[in-house]
């Protein structure tokens, strides 16, 4: 009924790319911290995950922050009226361990994950995670996470160990997850090794430039390489207001032509752009500004942006305020703040769980 209590009431907000860890997870980067590697995910895993005992700093308290899932958290939720957070496992995930290690901890973090949507029906949904470094043990655990704890779709940072997801031996998951239609997030982590050197310096390495030319790259590599082609139904998602790519759809297009014609580049069916807006959706995490959210909806079509706030690593208020003031109509604003979601992660109409009794 269209009184005016309801006609005043909050359109529902659920944030998409919102970050979690658990204890077991956040122990083994502190081992990986402690060791030898040369990747330039190190200074950030050195800093959250083998920070000092008294660091009060911004990153010397994330990790807390990451681990935290019902208090705190909930608190910034309720304060900001976020009235569902979807949670994935943080960058880098498990994709810095040895496969073993990273096949269990994955399964033990989609089991923390289910149970913590289970005790509070509504406000998390949750991205599964799997080792890639086990491409045939990712499929299952795929599987099981959509079917048995029906989580509602995936997430993979990037690279592993500086390979894409164009190498074939990744697509026994692919095949899965385009068979469960459940979309996979593309998180950054830190440029690959090839990629690395100029993004060591000026912290270049993470979300000030490393990780948005790392998740381009990475989307780039899966369209040019013809990988649609083989799952044309498979349903990605980047963040970061599309990591800049569709900025490029012109040249893509143009260049792609030309590396085709000089046989540098496979033929593949479509062109760039037409992949990029059948197979992707992007998210507005941590890009507050106007003029780009509106050449995303102009570029893409509104129906493939969603909201997100990239909790805890940046503030929720000015994420609700961008998304509340943007320049956009109130049936568009209803898309992006939970519509697209609620349709790319399966995730029941506010109305529909209430019904269900959630
Ligand atoms: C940072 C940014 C870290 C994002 C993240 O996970 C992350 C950061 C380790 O600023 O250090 O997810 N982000 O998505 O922009
Ligand atoms: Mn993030």
């Amino acid at each position: 009924m269209a009184n005016a209590k309801n006609s005043k009431k909050k359109m529902r907000r659920i944030a998409t790319e919102e970050a979690f860890s658990i204890p077991e997870v956040a122990a083994a980067l502190r081992g990986v911290a402690r060791s030898p590697s040369h990747s330039p995910d190190m200074i950030l895993v050195k800093r959250i995950y083998d920070a000092p005992p008294n660091d009060k700093s911004p990153m010397g308290v994330m990790k807390d922050r990451l681990i935290d899932l019902e208090d705190e958290r909930l608190r910034d939720m309720d304060e900001n009226s976020v009235d569902m957070q979807i949670l994935s496992l943080t960058a880098p995930g498990v994709q810095m361990f040895d496969a073993d290690t990273a096949t269990e901890l994955a399964a033990l973090a989609n089991d923390r994950l289910a149970e913590v949507i289970k005790r509070h029906p509504g406000r998390f949904a949750g991205l599964a995670t799997f080792a890639p470094q086990s491409p045939k043990r990712a499929a299952k655990e795929m599987d099981r996470a959509i079917n048995k704890l029906k989580l509602n779709g995936f997430i993979l940072n990037s690279h592993t160990n500086s390979e894409y997801l164009d190498d074939p031996k990744y697509w026994p998951f692919l095949e899965a997850a385009e068979a469960l239609d459940a979309c996979i997030y593309i998180h950054p982590r830190a440029a690959s090794d090839g990629l690395a050197a100029p993004f060591r310096d000026y912290g270049l390495d993470s979300a000030q430039w490393g990780y948005g030319v790392e998740v381009s790259t990475h989307a780039v590599r899966m369209i040019v390489s013809g990988l649609f082609d083989h799952f044309p139904k498979l349903k990605i998602c980047i963040g970061h207001m599309g990591e800049g790519v569709h900025f490029w759809f012109w040249r893509l297009d143009y260049m792609n032509k030309h590396a085709q014609d000089r046989g540098s580049a496979p033929k593949i069916k479509l062109t760039p752009s037409e992949y990029f807006k059948r197979n992707f959706v992007i998210t507005t995490s941590g890009v507050e500004s106007p003029m780009a959210l509106d050449y995303s909806i102009k570029a893409l079509g509104i129906d493939n942006v969603m909201w997100a706030i990239d909790y805890p690593y940046q503030p929720s208020a000015p994420a609700v305020k961008f998304m509340d003031t943007a320049p956009v109509s109130e049936a568009e604003r209803e898309k992006l703040y939970h519509g697209n979601a609620e349709r790319i992660f399966h995730i029941p109409a506010a109305a529909a769980a209430k019904a269900a009794g959630h």
